[in-house]
């Protein structure tokens, strides 16, 4: 008998083999390098390795599929702008092995399901069509048409377009998702769910309300001259790399940097960037100026305590905020100063779990500078409260007058490579009516103005059945999303599961009655087409549009481009009642960036504007005191104190990235920063929460989330003691995934609040 789908979603309770050492506090240097040269040549030959390390992130070469650190405009180090995770995402990708046929035919969907992600993406190269039949235990290779057509065929037989659902992941280049998008809204749905929703959602919300743009307001120059630099909420070290050597050039330049996050995390203490010789053999640099060990979900506070102690000041001194700009520029001032005086310092100070020393060395940096800038991520965003989070930052930065000017302004540091961009080009399942109008003038059907499902409504669509298909473009959808068991479900309702993916994960084996696989180039190999090799586009987090191709041949010639999967689906399921003439995109994908420059605001002269090799800047109001609100001034908001609280025995649990991942990929066991090796079932305790509890070290644990009347439990954990704010803790994700309440979510954004998951821990006995 088959298993359960919620048993197929779940990654093995089994351990490796841990070991552990003294945590880092200095990120890359010698043994970054080291790491490096060991993922690639465990997976790829020394050429095509030289080839990309020269070619990655150079003007004219490719863009690293890993994070969406922009690029220096100017210079650039004459061994490629890698770093080590970004390496490790490509030597990912560009493997040599490949799985088809004869993969498929040998291991049953059961089988794989048994692996653990680690070993599912170790397998390799996904390199042809393949087709699971309702029943079936193993998948079996299809042509590409035959497969197109059973895509339209399900999508033509839903009893209305709004049962589909069509979920992006952000390596999606811009040409890619364009059409996408182009396809669902033809095909009569907005059903455009994407990775975003699960990550920067919320700084999207907050920051279009506040400042009339979605997206960050610095470039990298600015970042440069910053006077002060507070990184919140973000673990560049690990996920962002190149931040680092931004960091360190502030530095240089005389700014500081406060770092507030419950982690000490590597990078934000101490920073040697191996692209420097002598900083390697002199140990690095000092990075955090000041570092907060904030209790997780204390930002609200930290931040209101932070306003209270500058408006005192205020109310001194004329001097502490920018009069000229609140006054020119916001609107809100007096109802958000009324509103702050009702809180009080000391409580707010208590909730943030930062002791007062620490919180006046961030102050006087505050209170003595007017050039700041805010970086964020993760930890800000997945939260019930993550939009207050973002919106209370955006008070402290108006009151200041620190946005819109030079080394001053919002930093939402972006996940995926192209998850900014696919958002401009429209992967937006509420997309703004301007856009609408401009695909109808432009093409002559009239796009739904129904907002479609995001992340979490999708998933409650397919679990009610409501939604019946799920295509996938990119990502790995059951093992991202929350509350994996209910997720799993979801997907089992549906009649066709497919996906467009360039390696084998989880969401291949959680499927509806019907799957479908579709391999596709990566970003690192030549995509050729009738009018040669094409060349795509992207959108890093500083809204820099730029040109990426590929340099090494397909690791197979069954392999599609995403563009050419997009045309091929479309065409099938559209047919004649299309107005679009599909599979000329294909061939040449200029044609495809002339439709964008017409639809999408920023983008004229794109063909052209893209063969600089710099790339070229989108236009960015909060950048130059545009403020495109309702208003058409910068809001100040409003915004509670977070008023959670734990059970005597709770915990709070947030689900990071070890320092061997890409999300749902896991590259390695280990967590080197954190010195962790060999084992990812583990959870980070405060060691006076681990002595209540009677804990020792590696002692083995379950863990339980209670959420509205449910229980989740994950099974077999080691404990860690760390240094972690009392009451805190920390798991990686995915494996905790099945502890993330569908239900818990940010209010306005709806990103799952994956950072704050009420959890306890019970030993085994
Ligand atoms: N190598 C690598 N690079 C990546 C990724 C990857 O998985 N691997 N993922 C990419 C993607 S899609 C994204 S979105 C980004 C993610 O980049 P990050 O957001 O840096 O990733 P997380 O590991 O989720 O880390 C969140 C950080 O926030 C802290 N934190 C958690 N809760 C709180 C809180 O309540 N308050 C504060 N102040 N801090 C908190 C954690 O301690 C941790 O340091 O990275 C991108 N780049
Ligand atoms: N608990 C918890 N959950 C989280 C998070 C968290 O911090 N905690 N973070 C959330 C965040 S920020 C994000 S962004 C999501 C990520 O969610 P997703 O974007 O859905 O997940 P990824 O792991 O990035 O997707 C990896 C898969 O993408 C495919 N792939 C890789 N490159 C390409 C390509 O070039 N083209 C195509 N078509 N496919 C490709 C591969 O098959 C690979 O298995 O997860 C979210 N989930
Ligand atoms: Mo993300």
């Amino acid at each position: 008998m088959s298993s359960s789908p919620e048993n197929k979603s779940k990654i093995p309770e089994r351990f490796t083999d841990l070991k552990t050492s003294k945590p880092k506090t200095n990120s890359a240097g010698f043994s970054s390098l080291k790491a490096v040269a060991g993922q690639v040549l465990k997976y790829m030959n020394a050429t095509d390795a030289l080839k990309l390390s020269f070619k990655m992130n150079q003007k004219g070469g490719f863009d690293c599929p890993g994070c969406a650190w922009p690029d220096p405009d100017d210079e650039r180090s004459a061994l490629g702008e890698y770093c080590e995770n970004g390496i490790k995402a490509i030597a990912e990708e560009a493997q040599n092995k490949t799985i088809g046929v004869n993969f498929f035919a040998s291991h049953s969907v059961e089988e794989l399901a048994n692996l653990s992600d680690f070993e599912i993406g170790k397998s390799g190269r996904l390199s042809e069509p393949m087709f699971l039949s309702e029943g079936a235990t193993h998948y079996k290779p299809i042509s590409w048409d035959d497969a197109f057509n059973k895509v339209a065929h399900h999508l033509n037989a839903l009893n209305n377009p709004d049962e589909a659902v069509f979920y992006t992941s952000g390596r999606t280049t811009n040409e890619a998702a364009f059409l996408y998008q182009l396809f669902v809204r033809e095909f009569g749905t907005a059903n455009l769910p994407d990775c975003s929703n699960m990550c920067h959602e919320a700084s999207g919300s907050a920051l279009s309300e506040t400042l009339g743009i979605g997206k960050g307001s610095v470039t990298l120059d600015d970042l440069y001259k910053a006077e002060v630099v507070m990184v919140i909420g973000q673990n560049p070290a690990t996920n962002h790399p190149r931040m680092l050597t931004a960091l360190e050039k502030c530095k240089k330049n005389g700014g500081k940097i406060i770092a507030v996050n419950p982690l000490p995390e590597a990078g934000l203490i101490r920073f040697t960037n191996p692209q420097n010789p002598i900083k390697v053999l002199t140990g690095g640099s000092k990075i955090a100026d000041v570092f907060v060990p904030i209790t997780i979900n204390g930002d609200v506070a930290f931040i209101k305590a932070l306003l209270l102690k500058l408006l005192e000041r205020e109310e001194l001194n004329t001097n502490v905020f920018d009069k000229d700009f609140i006054e020119e520029f916001t609107e809100g001032y007096d109802n958000f100063i009324a509103d702050l005086k009702t809180y009080k310092f000391d409580e707010c100070l208590k909730a943030s779990g930062v002791s007062k020393v620490v919180f006046n060395r961030v102050f006087n940096l505050i209170l003595n500078n007017n050039n700041i800038i805010v970086c964020w991520a993760m930890g800000l965003t997945q939260h019930e409260n993550a939009v207050d989070n973002i919106r209370e930052l955006v008070n402290l930065l108006l009151l200041k007058g620190s946005i819109g000017k030079e080394g001053a302004g919002t930093c939402p540091v972006r996940g995926h490579s192209n998850v900014q961009g696919d958002r401009t080009v429209g992967i937006w399942e509420s997309a703004p009516q301007a856009f609408l109008d401009k695909i109808e003038t432009k093409y002559g059907f009239k796009p739904t103005t129904k907002h479609g499902y995001s992340v979490i409504d999708a998933i409650k669509a397919m679990y009610e059945k409501k939604a019946k298909v799920f295509f996938g473009l990119g990502g790995n959808f059951i093992s991202a999303v929350p509350d994996t068991a209910y997720s799993a479900q979801a997907l089992a309702n549906c009649n066709l599961t497919v996906h467009v993916s360039t390696k084998l994960n989880r969401s291949h084996l959680v499927t509806g009655k019907e799957a479908l696989i579709f391999p596709c180039l990566g970003r690192s190999e030549k995509d050729y087409q009738k009018t040669g090799i094409q060349t795509q586009s992207v959108e890093n987090s500083m809204g820099i549009v730029s040109s990426t191709r590929g340099v090494l041949e397909p690791c197979s010639d069954k392999l599609l481009s995403e563009v050419a999967v997009v045309c091929g689906i479309a065409n099938a399921t559209l047919q004649a009642r299309s107005k679009i003439e599909w599979l000329k995109y294909k061939d040449d994908y200029n044609l495809v960036r002339d439709d964008i420059q017409e639809v999408v605001d920023g983008f004229n002269d794109y063909n052209k504007r893209l063969k600089n090799p710099s790339g070229f800047y989108l236009p960015n109001g909060a950048r130059v005191r545009q403020f495109k609100t309702r208003t058409g001034k910068a809001n100040f908001s409003i915004n509670k104190l977070p008023n959670w609280k734990l059970k005597d025995d709770e915990l709070i649990m947030m689900t990071i990235r070890s320092h061997d991942q890409f999300n749902t990929t896991i590259y390695g066991l280990s967590d080197r920063y954190r010195g962790i090796y060999n084992e990812r079932r583990i959870i980070f305790m405060n060691r006076e929460d681990m002595k209540i509890r009677n804990l020792e070290e590696q002692q083995i644990v379950n863990l339980k989330s209670k959420f509205n009347g449910v229980t989740r439990i994950a099974n077999n954990f080691k404990v860690i003691g760390y240094d972690i704010p009392k009451n805190c803790c920390a798991t990686y994700f995915p494996e905790t995934n099945v502890l993330v309440p569908l239900d818990s979510f940010a209010h306005t954004a709806k990103t799952p609040a994956s950072k704050s998951v009420k959890i306890t821990v019970e030993a085994i006995v």
